[in-house]
């Protein structure tokens, strides 16, 4: 049984897990009408993984006993100057994301609640996996700068990316 604490920590993470689809939905919509299709599809498929995080917490929350709540979510910005800054922002966002985890793990430990504790371990897992990404992909947009070769073999790579994840 989650603690009425828990269950409200947790309910944070759900909103904060749907407003991550949000905004990879709007990155993926900005790239797609700027000729980037490799971007976006990559996008579209961050935006889908953020969901499946968003459904899996609901279940969880529900299965212990308490009630997901689904909530009213802030707007994701939907322009971007360059793809470079959309990156840039995408990785801030992974950052704030994993921070928020790692609060939710230290409120299971303060409580005691294994079972949570046990159940964000994914969680955490995932972060350092799709920090590590996002931090890749920024080096690699660094190491183009402006040539626009550089850009198309990147829209064409960062959609294998998307392949090989089996998204
Ligand atoms: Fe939900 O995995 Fe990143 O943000």
């Amino acid at each position: 049984m989650l603690s009425k604490n828990i269950e409200s920590a947790l309910n944070d993470q759900v909103r904060i897990e749907a407003e991550s689809s949000q905004a990879y939905l709007s990155m993926a919509s900005w790239a797609e009408t700027h000729g980037l299709e490799g971007i976006s599809k990559f996008m579209y498929a961050q935006s889908d993984e953020e969901r499946a995080h968003m459904l899996k917490m609901v279940k969880f929350i529900n299965e212990r006993g308490g009630h997901a709540q689904v909530t009213e979510l802030k707007a994701p910005k939907t322009a971007y100057s360059t793809f470079k800054e959309m990156f840039e922002e995408l990785y801030k966002h992974e950052v704030f994301v994993s921070e928020s985890i790692n609060e939710l793990v230290h409120i299971s430990l303060t409580e005691k609640d294994y079972a949570t504790h046990n159940f964000l371990q994914w969680y955490v897992a995932e972060q350092i996996e799709e920090e590590a990404q996002a931090k890749n992909i920024l080096d690699k947009i660094n190491l183009i700068g402006d040539d626009k070769g550089g850009l198309y073999l990147f829209d064409r790579d960062i959609q294998q990316l998307t392949a090989n994840k089996g998204a």
